[in-house]
């Protein structure tokens, strides 16, 4: 990867999936007209509407992307991939079919001469009690064992009955809860030395926020989701721009 020079472009939340074809025709049209000139291409989760194992990577959607960030790949852009709450199943499988690098999430990276904190989201919505207790059992590696050792189609009714809950208990949480909390953001900053910038995604509310936490000035980059249209955004030494794509 080349830091200094170059660019990087960030997307997340894509949440492709079969019955949304033109999503991803789009992410498709983007790989090959616009990342295939950015140094890094970086994946900030819910890349998928949902991600049940790595046995599915032969099913045609998962094919058509995993061949054609792996030809991203060949042609010399860098792909970093970190899960999202939907994806977060995507394994070695999937990594090396897409010959792209799993990002831990928090990532601490020098992008361009700035010191960049990249996260997929979710864990700034500390207010959502029951979202983090999800996210709590689902991460457990015994559990994800079990559920990885079901066939495919209990896999997925699984996954329907989780979407069908969370949609139903999204109805009664404010928007605050389902947004980050401020003494998630800050403690992140704080964790990892106040770098002067973080790029995350998940809640869906693309903006660029100004604070200052312990003395130290940072900006907060939030992505767009890509249901109406999509979006990325673009890192170089001279700064970061948003770019929307129709
Ligand atoms: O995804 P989004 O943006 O709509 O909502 C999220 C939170 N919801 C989730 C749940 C996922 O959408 C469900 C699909 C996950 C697929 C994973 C595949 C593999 C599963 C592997 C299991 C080992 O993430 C939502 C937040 C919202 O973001 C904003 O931050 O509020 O959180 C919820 O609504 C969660 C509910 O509060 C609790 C859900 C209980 C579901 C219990 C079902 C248990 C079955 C587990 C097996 C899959
Ligand atoms: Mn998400």
């Amino acid at each position: 990867m080349n830091d200094e020079r170059g660019c990087s472009l960030f997307i997340s939340d894509l949440h492709l999936a079969e019955e949304r074809p033109a999503m991803a025709g789009l992410f498709l049209r983007f790989l090959a007209d616009t990342a295939a000139s950015a140094t890094n291409l970086f994946i900030l989760g819910d890349l998928f509407e949902f991600w049940v194992g790595d046995d599915t990577l032969d099913e045609p959607l998962n094919r058509d992307v995993a061949d054609a960030l792996s030809r991203l790949a060949d042609a010399g852009t860098s792909i970093s991939f970190m899960h999202g709450n939907r994806d977060f199943l995507a394994a070695e499988g999937f990594v090396a079919a897409t010959r792209s690098r799993l990002l831990a999430d928090p990532a601490l990276l020098s992008l361009h001469g700035v010191r960049t904190l990249l996260m997929h989201g979710d864990t700034l919505c500390t207010d959502d009690h029951d979202y983090q207790r999800f996210r709590a059992h689902v991460h457990d590696p015994a559990i994800q064992r079990k559920f990885l050792a079901l066939p495919l189609a209990a896999r997925r009714q699984q996954v329907g009955q989780a979407r069908a809950r969370s949609e139903q208990q999204k109805q009664f949480k404010s928007a605050e809860i389902m947004d980050v909390a401020q003494a998630a953001v800050a403690a992140a900053f704080r964790s990892s030395g106040y770098p002067p910038r973080l790029i995350h995604g998940h809640t869906h509310r693309p903006a660029r926020h100004e604070l200052v936490v312990d003395g130290h000035r940072c900006e907060r980059w939030v992505l767009a989701d890509w249901y109406r249209e999509g979006e990325y955004l673009r890192v170089d030494a001279d700064g970061v721009t948003r770019h929307p794509l129709r």
